[in-house]
Formats: structure tokens, sequence, C-alpha cells
């Protein structure tokens, strides 16, 4: 008998049935948010062939225009979810401010933060890209509507979070604060099925991905940290192997199954790193935390952070648990080798 396929609806349900008080709204958002993670992922999967449908680049063949993909997918987020009366308010790296709900539509207790298309560069690659989410609840009680301050939580209060990878296949990772669930998206039913179940990273790292063009522009801790992970020394099985995609979810996902430690410093040009606080660094802290691993500043846990602004950028150090530790005793300068 071939093993029971367990959709992502069923293993949603089956989870909400550990919180009886739930009133599958939570659950509802989650499908949702599976929902359009399949219409970006059949645009994704178009992306290489614009050219041979005879479209022009900015128009189609019915004189359409064409949306760029990252776009697409954000509005795609937003018109998937806009209407379900599960939100307050979303926010998205994309757009400049809060987005708010249309007046037309119900509002609910839930705020969700998204990177649409992160890694859209590599597009014309056709290099791995995702989707990013992260969902808190509403604290700020003056209407149905969401605020600011609704959306810039700590990261330790988020109720759920995620990503979508568009590679080799389509996936849907998850927590909802009790373990990371992965599936895989089955193109000829639909459906995305559950693939790995309760992931956990490994305590060690095997990989480090980093941008190691930036190593001049690094301080000399971050510098020394790189130069041990390649320094041979069997007893703590160095060198490490480096493995740098340029594309967030995959090289997350990747680090996430293998076990690996991933590094955004801050460096010269990008004095608080370049990843976004809010629609990438929480989402994956809070996922690896839940697997054993650990995501830091370099000085602080990322999930304690208190966000000031919806676009603030952040240092990520973020992976397996013992490693992100002894990064942390590098940027600190406690140690040197
Ligand atoms: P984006 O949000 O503009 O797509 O940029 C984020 C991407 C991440 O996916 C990736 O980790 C990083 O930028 C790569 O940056 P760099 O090219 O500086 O190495
Ligand atoms: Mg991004």
């Amino acid at each position: 008998m071939p093993a029971a396929q367990i959709t992502i609806e069923r293993h949603i349900i089956e989870q909400q049935k550990q919180f009886p008080q739930a009133t599958g709204d939570f659950s509802a958002l989650l499908y949702d948010i599976a929902f359009a993670a399949k219409i970006i992922s059949r645009e994704v999967r178009k992306a290489g062939l614009v050219d041979i449908l005879g479209f022009t680049g900015k128009e189609n063949v019915q004189g359409e225009q064409v949306q760029k993909l990252d776009e697409f997918a954000d509005d795609i987020m937003f018109r998937a979810l806009d209407h379900t009366g599960r939100l307050c308010c979303m926010a998205s790296e994309e757009q400049e401010d809060i987005i708010t709900i249309p007046e037309r539509f119900d509002t609910g207790k839930y705020v969700l933060l998204y990177d649409p298309l992160d890694g859209s560069s590599n597009i014309d690659a056709n290099v791995s890209i995702g989707t990013i989410f992260s969902i808190h609840r509403k604290i700020s009680d003056d209407d149905g509507h969401g605020t600011l301050e609704d959306c810039l939580q700590p990261g330790y209060k988020q109720a759920g979070a995620g990503y979508v990878i568009y590679g080799s296949s389509t996936m849907m990772v998850y927590t909802a604060g009790n373990g990371v669930f992965g599936f895989t998206l089955d193109p000829s039913v639909g459906e995305f099925l559950l693939s790995h179940n309760n992931i956990r990273i490994p305590r060690r790292a095997k990989i480090y991905s980093t941008n190691e063009g930036n190593f001049f522009n690094w301080d000399k801790n971050v510098q020394n940290y790189i130069n041990y992970l390649k320094t041979p020394d069997k007893e703590t099985r160095r060198p490490y192997s480096s493995r740098y995609i340029g594309s967030l979810v995959a090289d997350f996902h990747r680090n996430l199954l293998y076990g690996g430690i991933f590094l955004y410093p801050a460096d010269n040009k990008n004095p608080n790193g370049k990843l976004r606080l809010l629609y990438e660094a929480n989402p994956l802290a809070f996922i690896v935390e839940q697997a054993g691993g650990y995501a830091s500043t370099g000085s602080q846990r990322i999930l304690e952070l208190q966000p000031n602004d919806l676009h603030q950028r952040i240092p990520l150090i973020i992976g397996s648990y013992d490693d992100v530790r002894e990064a942390e005793e590098f940027f600190q300068g406690e140690r040197e080798a």
C-alpha cells in the first residue's frame, strides 16, 4: 500500500486540532498563501517562454502590458488575501507603505508581511527564487484596520512564517511554532504534498554561504571568521564547503536540509547589512529556531529585535546552531582563530 498522501490542507487541519480554541482563521490563511504560491509558481515556470510566446518585453501579443514577475507576485499575494476577512493589513517588500484592506472587505485579526519574489535578479538565469512570509497577530485596537504598530512587532511574536521555493520543484516550508514542515507541489494534481516532516537542521554545518566578494569591505572580525572556516583542521571538519547562489531562499533551504551557515554581515557599503528584518530575517529566523538552529545579527538574537521601520535592514547570520553561536564569538572579537 502506498503511504497516504498528506496534502497541505489536511496537515494544517490536523495541526489545528492541537489547539481546541482555534477558530480556523489561521489555518485558512496558510491555505490562502499556498494558493497564491501555486499561481506564482505557474508564472515563474513560464518565465523563460516569454520571448517564444511572442511577448515583446513590455507588451504581449494582445497588446496587454506584461508585468515584471516580482510585481506580478506582489499583486497575486495581495489579491489572494485582501478579501478573506482574516487580515487587518499587509506589508510587502515591494511597497513603501503598509497595505490596507479595501473598505468593501471584512478585516481580521492577523497581519501578513511578505517578500513576494526574493532573488528576482536571478530570474533570467533560471536560478531558484522564492516567496517569504511572516504572520503576526493584530495588537492595535482602534478599529478593524491594522496600523504600523501591528507590522513592527519583534519576530518572537510571529504566529507563523514560511517560504516557497521555486526550484527544481516548487516547495512550501512553514512553521506555526510547532515544528517545521515541507510540502512539494505535485503539478499533476496541483496540490502541495507533505514531503519533509518535522525538519531539523543539523547542529553543525558543512557549508558556509556568503558573498565573499565583499571580503575587503568586512571588518576584521568577520574576515577572521571566514578565514577560520577555510583553514584545514580534521578534528573540526574544516575547511567547510562554500555554496552561494545569491538567492536567499535557495541558500537558506539547502542549509536547512544539509546543515550550513548563511551570512550577510554589515560591510563598508551596507552598514546595516542588505537583508530586511521584517520580510526576510524574521520569518527565516523563526523557521530556523523551530528547526533547532539559530539566527543572529552577530551580537543579538534576530527574533528579539524591536523593528522601527517597515524596510529596516539588518546583518543576518543564520543556520546551524553551533556555527551561528561560534560566528558570534568571532564577530564580538572574542576569538580570532
Ligand atoms: P532582493 O530582495 O532585491 O531580491 O535581494 C535579496 C537577495 C537575496 O536573495 C540574496 O541573499 C542577496 O540579495 C544577495 O545579495 P548579493 O548579490 O549582494 O550577494
Ligand atoms: Mg528580498
